[in-house]
């Protein structure tokens, strides 16, 4: 039988105390999904950065259950682009997340596939409620500091990379002329 856990995150280093999973994305598992396809191939020759970690506790993927951890973003940008997640659906779609951000500046950018977008920005303490059916890609705007969050979802959710794979999410984050901005993805197509 299960008992009752604990653990923590010690700030700044914010690397949880327990993990059953640590994961690395780097730069080249985000094929395709930067804008400056050019600037992207050419940093990818020089160094296959770090981009994201995430650490999992594991718990069995059935309904019930709640998966959670730790999500890191790096600093960094590819051209314009700050770094961010792959991004996904849930496989069953009508499942539900929640952040909480512990550390850091950005945003999350979430979609239906109704059409529906939303972008919202993570500063520390605040919780975002991600509905069901809401695609979402969390991005890091600051310059030095990572973007940390806590997730927690349904055990039983799934993730649906293909997707946004395709043609990524309707909405980009970018270093414009006049600071942070987010625009409409020109790739993204009706
Ligand atoms: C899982 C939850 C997070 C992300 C993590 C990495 O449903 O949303 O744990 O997995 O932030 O993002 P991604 O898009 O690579 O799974
Ligand atoms: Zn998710």
């Amino acid at each position: 039988m299960d008992i009752p856990f604990t653990f923590t995150v010690p700030l700044p280093t914010a690397v949880p105390t327990r993990a059953d999973k640590h994961l690395e994305r780097r730069l080249s598992a985000l094929k395709g999904q930067f804008l400056d396809t050019e600037r992207y191939q050419a940093m990818l020759a020089e160094e296959d950065r770090l981009v994201y970690e995430v650490y999992e506790i594991h718990r069995p993927e059935v309904p019930g259950e709640l998966l959670l951890g730790i999500s890191v973003v790096h600093p960094g940008q590819v051209g314009q682009e700050f770094f961010m997640t792959k991004g996904h659906f849930h496989t069953v779609l009508d499942t539900a997340e929640i952040y909480y951000v512990l550390k850091g500046e950005g945003f999350m950018v979430m979609e239906t596939p109704e059409g529906a977008c939303s972008v919202e920005a993570l500063t520390p303490g605040k919780v975002l409620y991600v509905p069901p059916r809401w695609g979402h890609r969390s991005v890091c705007t600051a310059r030095q500091d990572d973007l940390v969050t806590l997730f927690i979802y349904p055990a039983n959710a799934g993730h649906d990379y293909g997707t946004i794979e395709q043609q990524g999410f309707r909405k980009l984050v970018i270093e414009g002329a006049a600071g942070i901005e987010v625009i409409d993805n020109p790739r993204w197509k009706q």
